[in-house]
């Protein structure tokens, strides 16, 4: 950390006007406006690699990478000399007026490059929302050039997040982000999702995740038939659910999916906001679990978070019958491949290859976190389980280990351990009440140490609270 960091308080009264100015004027995301304002919130004046500094001089380390997308971590230079030399060179232009730019020529290129095989065209957007409205309303395109005009069903998964466009949301099935706004559209309809660690309390009996991947199957088959195939557009999936609580699936699972696509040919929406840019230990978590997608959309890693962007790849069906329909795609957005963004999501990528971060991910760092957190934290008395795969953990706090039981929901014990780690200068995500960790790509072996020990502090003083230690 450089000297400049060292002394981050601007002053009590500096930050007493900001928490009054927000409160004033500033309505947060995913937020109780009335309660934040109430209790003011916590500014963040600057960061550097894992470590974000408040206007109160505190440091904590960033266990969630800014919300799950600061791949190379915070101040890199490199990064912001990209973003700066575009900005002077060619701070905006369109796409629209049979016009391009340098920068993202070279970054669709570079995607495709690394992107599974197949998906070679691709469009851009600024946000994850943004790429899976693009993509859904690219489905409904394919089938009517298709000349198949009643596929118009978009099927998704229970406990998914696939963003808050009117779409996005409605695709979405996180149920408390619905009523609010009537959502979902009609034509949106959810499956059943494998998340073992649930099943039992969702009255799914014993069975084992292979068992249960192969159900959740079998429910989207029921689904389609249902439905009629001829109905159906698209089932839309993440490889690993994010902000629904880090469920990973099994091994059956994608496999089987695949084939009930393939059988009833619905196009396969593969949403790789979170797990792509080497989260998993490879590109992408398509490459992890061999999925192949018909379209694929990406954001946050695809800029390591330093701009708003996102792409949305088509494979060759896809991607061919709109070049070759010989008409104007009516679609696009002021911003789309907008060259400061592009240039730093070139940079990032550049950087990736060149020091090989995905394969750090693979061999190194990844298998460290992993071995570290289960070490640390499998036998604690409140800790159910412990899942992962490359720089993703999950720790499931449990009133009961044996029978797999939750605690009651009024309880909160997921926000009050997140509150400890806020005390403890740790950034780590509770999801109901598992505890989320999702670190910079970049992180190093003695502050995974760090991260992990602040990690497991918080959860013991959690189980203090609840007399479990
Ligand atoms: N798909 C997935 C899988 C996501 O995780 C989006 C789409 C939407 O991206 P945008 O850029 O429109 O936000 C996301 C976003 C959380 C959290 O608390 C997760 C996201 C966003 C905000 C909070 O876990 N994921």
């Amino acid at each position: 950390m450089s000297a400049n960091h060292a002394n981050t308080s601007v002053g009590h009264n500096q930050t007493k006007r900001w928490k009054e100015l927000d409160a004033a004027h500033h309505v947060h995301p995913f937020s109780n406006t009335k309660t934040l304002n109430e209790e003011g919130v916590r500014v963040i004046t600057h960061a550097q690699g894992v470590y974000l500094f408040d206007s109160e001089g505190r440091r904590m380390i960033d266990g969630m990478a800014g919300l799950w997308c600061v791949q190379l971590g915070y101040g890199n230079r490199e990064l912001a000399d990209a973003g700066s030399e575009a900005l002077h060179r060619l701070p905006y232009y369109n796409h629209f007026f049979k016009t391009s730019n340098p920068y993202t020529i070279e970054l669709a290129t570079l995607l495709a490059e690394v992107l599974p095989k197949g998906l070679s065209r691709i469009l851009f957007a600024n946000s994850g929302s943004e790429a899976n409205d693009t993509a859904l309303k690219l489905i409904r395109y394919y089938w009517n050039l298709q000349g198949k005009k009643t596929k118009k069903i978009h099927i998704s998964r229970e406990m998914a997040y696939h963003g808050v466009t009117m779409a996005a949301a409605s695709l979405s099935g996180l149920t408390p982000m619905h009523p609010q706004f009537d959502l979902p559209l009609p034509g949106f309809v959810k499956v059943p999702t494998p998340y073992w660690y649930g099943a039992k309390a969702a009255g799914l009996g014993d069975m084992s995740a292979d068992e249960l991947g192969l159900y959740c199957a079998r429910k989207l088959e029921e689904k389609i038939l249902e439905l009629g195939p001829e109905n159906v557009a698209s089932f839309s999936s993440e490889p690993i659910h994010g902000a629904g609580g880090l469920i990973f699936p099994p091994d059956t699972y994608f496999p089987a999916i695949q084939e009930v696509c393939r059988k009833y040919d619905v196009l396969l929406h593969i949403d790789e906001v979170i797990t792509g840019f080497g989260r998993t230990g490879e590109w992408f978590g398509s490459h992890t679990y061999n999925i192949n997608p018909d379209v694929m959309t990406m954001a946050k890693g695809l800029s390591s978070g330093y701009q708003p962007i996102s792409a949305i790849a088509l494979n060759t069906r896809m991607g061919d019958a709109i070049a070759s329909a010989n008409e104007e795609l009516v679609h696009g957005y002021t911003y789309s491949g907008h060259p400061v963004a592009s240039a730093v999501a070139l940079k990032n990528l550049e950087i990736m290859k060149r020091d090989g971060l995905v394969a750090r991910v693979k061999n190194d760092i990844g298998p460290y976190f992993q071995n570290q957190v289960r070490t640390l934290l499998k036998d604690h008395p409140l800790v159910g389980e412990v899942r992962g795969k490359g720089l993703l953990a999950a720790i499931e706090l449990v009133d009961d280990k044996a029978t797999r039981k939750f605690f009651d929901p009024d309880m909160d014990v997921g926000t009050r351990c997140r509150n400890h780690c806020f005390a403890n200068g740790l950034v780590m995500r509770a999801i109901r009440d598992t505890m989320v960790l999702s670190p910079p790509i970049t992180i190093t072996h003695g502050e995974v140490d760090e991260l992990l020990g602040l990690a497991k502090r918080c959860i013991d003083l959690i189980a203090r609270d609840l007399g479990r230690l």
